[in-house]
């Protein structure tokens, strides 16, 4: 019987090379979510990979935090007496939405989308500027140019790609900002998510692309929406580092997003981090949860409450005490009734200006549009 060279190579036992270095060594996310607090609240042995961030700072998240739920639910509350048209709850993912700004610097860039009105007050931009654009009265209340926020972006993950050429533009200019993107779990199905972190990798753009995986799409569940072993997994690809949090774990999230911040800011490129959380309200207000999702699913993440969990730790670590709690308690509900109050006066808006920062030159559309505007405004007012 005659053999052939290839089976006398495969019969011939394997000669050992010396094994090449893994290429995703170094990328790929741990295989669980870090923690570094229990979900009683206590401290976790100390790892060597994620610091504690220091207890003032932790503290001072706390606050944020409690601040932001408030101020949530006085959003919620405004949708309902007709004072907002629409407004997408972050009940749940305090520690995602206060943790991704405390890691940044004021002069670094967030690239929000429409679910991070909680974020982008504790940034320090004025409630009724955030609520703005989510009260339809303009664009954008802030500036976004000074505040080095962009515009809450609702087309999903178009943000991904801006960031991502804004970081490097920056980099470019031989600043070391870095720019923090917020996107959903639904998101990263769009081609703008993969497109926008294949860039950041190639050009080395200092991006973090913070994903909230907060279960749910609207109605579609994260296992309608990826078959991928996490969200974090999806940034290996890219030959971008990746980490998985537990989003729901103060003191974890913040150090994780130092860590990406830190590497971003080192230039060594992008850095993907993925947050497990759950969002505690429904979509927006005008959806109806309770056809998704049932009331045993919402009262197990309750359990998991990231204030509940932060507080009890800083109050064992002898940071927070019951006099403290209760001033921060007054301060989100001055802050609450300061915007309620605010909310309640009927802007003045010229429809004119509905036209403008559109385009730097306006189409030919546009300009038709807005003269047919403006015709239809005198006429109304020669009636009146
Ligand atoms: C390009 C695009 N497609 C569809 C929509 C409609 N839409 C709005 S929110 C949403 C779900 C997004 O879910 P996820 O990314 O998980 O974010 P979450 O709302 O849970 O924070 C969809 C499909 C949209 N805004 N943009
Ligand atoms: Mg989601």
């Amino acid at each position: 019987m005659t053999t052939t060279p290839q089976a006398a190579r495969r019969a011939s036992p394997r000669r050992r090379r010396p094994s090449a270095p893994d290429p995703s060594a170094g990328l790929l996310p741990q295989a669980e979510p870090v923690r570094l607090l229990n979900p009683d609240g206590t401290l976790l042995p100390a790892r060597a990979d994620y610091p504690e961030p220091p207890l003032e700072a932790l503290r001072e998240m706390y606050r944020r935090m409690v601040v932001g739920r408030r101020f949530d639910t006085q959003a919620t509350a405004l949708t309902k007496q007709g004072r907002l048209a629409v407004y997408p709850s972050s009940r749940g993912q305090e520690a995602c939405q206060v943790g991704g700004v405390l890691a940044l610097r004021d002069d670094d860039w967030v690239f929000p989308t429409y679910r991070e009105s909680m974020a982008l007050t504790a940034r320090g931009i004025d409630p009724v500027e955030v609520l703005t654009l989510l009260r339809g009265d303009w664009h954008c209340g802030y500036d976004p140019a000074r505040r080095c926020t962009a515009p809450q972006c609702t087309p999903l993950a178009t943000q991904c790609v801006h960031a991502a050429g804004l970081a490097y533009g920056e980099s470019y200019q031989g600043r070391d900002t870095v720019a923090l993107v917020y996107i959903g779990d639904g998101a990263t199905s769009e081609g703008d998510f993969h497109e926008g972190v294949n860039f950041a990798a190639v050009f080395k753009a200092p991006v973090v692309y913070f994903v909230q995986n907060n279960r749910y799409a609207i109605s579609v569940p994260l296992s309608r929406q990826t078959a991928a072993p996490s969200l974090a997994h999806k940034g290996v690809g890219y030959g971008v580092p990746s980490e998985q949090v537990d989003g729901n774990d103060p003191v974890a999230v913040l150090a994780v997003l130092n860590r990406a911040v830190a590497h971003a800011r080192a230039g060594k490129g992008p850095f993907l981090v993925e947050a497990h959380t759950y969002r505690m309200e429904p979509h927006t207000n005008a959806d109806d949860a309770s056809r998704y999702r049932d009331a045993e699913e919402v009262e197990a993440w309750r359990d998991r409450d990231p204030l509940t969990r932060l507080e009890i730790y800083l109050r064992g670590r002898n940071i927070l005490d019951d006099a403290a709690v209760a001033e921060i308690a007054e301060q989100a509900e001055t802050s609450a009734a300061q915007l309620r109050e605010r909310m309640n006066t009927e802007p003045t808006v010229d429809p004119l200006s509905l036209f403008d920062h559109v385009y730097a030159q306006p189409t030919p559309q546009l300009v038709e549009q807005r003269e047919q505007v403006r015709a239809e405004l005198a006429a109304s007012e020669e009636d009146a």
